[in-house]
């Protein structure tokens, strides 16, 4: 291997294309490879934790967790603060929007419609106000998380809001996140960070 590998399923969505966004603003030259749902069972078990991003870089072992990989590419090139206790905020926020996908994932997997409809109700009534509201708090007044300046974090809530605001979660409307303004505004301006459209216009 002579160029960072990237591996996540063939979708520009959730904590992979979170990462790959951060390799293309790092400038990074990677390997994206993109696995097929059937691909999927037999290499589960090679990654490190079961589940994907995996990066690899040269000379290193596999890393997996996004927000370690996100972390890790926001440190080297610039997109993480350099402020320890600055980092940490980030870092926790970034768990923060973990923390929602976390409740939001197991509904994907119910089979029973009334019984998807009823936990994803509760989602909307009891989880997402407080969430968005706490998360709201923890964001600035400029453009992004903090500041004039793209950061890892920013790319985690925007995809995050971008599945939300999406419309394709049953149960879930996108007014559930589109009255929080802060957050509407942090996803919308990575969306028209220039070098975020150059990244979709490519295909
Ligand atoms: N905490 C992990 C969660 C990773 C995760 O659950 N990834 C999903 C895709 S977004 C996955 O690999 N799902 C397939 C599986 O768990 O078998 C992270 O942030 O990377």
């Amino acid at each position: 291997m002579t160029k960072p590998k990237l591996t996540y399923f063939d979708a520009p969505t959730s904590r992979g294309e979170e990462c790959r966004l951060a390799l293309h603003l790092a400038g990074i030259d990677f390997d994206d490879v993109r696995v097929k749902r059937e691909e999927w069972p037999a290499l589960k078990p090679t990654t490190p934790f079961g589940s994907m991003p995996v990066l690899e870089l040269p000379g290193r072992p596999p890393l997996g967790q996004s927000n370690a990989i996100l972390t890790l590419i926001g440190r080297q090139h610039g997109l993480h603060p350099r402020d320890d206790f600055e980092a940490a905020r980030h870092e926790a926020m970034m768990c923060h929007v973990e923390d929602l996908r976390s409740v939001i994932a197991p509904t994907m997997w119910i089979a029973d419609e009334a019984e998807k409809k009823k936990a994803r109700e509760a989602i909307v009534t009891s989880k997402i106000p407080l969430w968005a509201e706490r998360a709201s708090a923890q964001i600035g007044n400029e453009l992004f998380f903090s500041g004039s300046k793209i950061h890892v974090v920013d790319l985690k809530i925007h995809m995050l809001m971008k599945w939300l605001l999406g419309g394709k979660l049953d149960h879930i409307p996108t007014t559930s996140v589109s009255v929080f303004p802060k957050l509407v505004r942090v996803h919308d301006a990575v969306r028209d960070d220039a070098r975020i459209r150059a990244w979709y216009a490519k295909g």
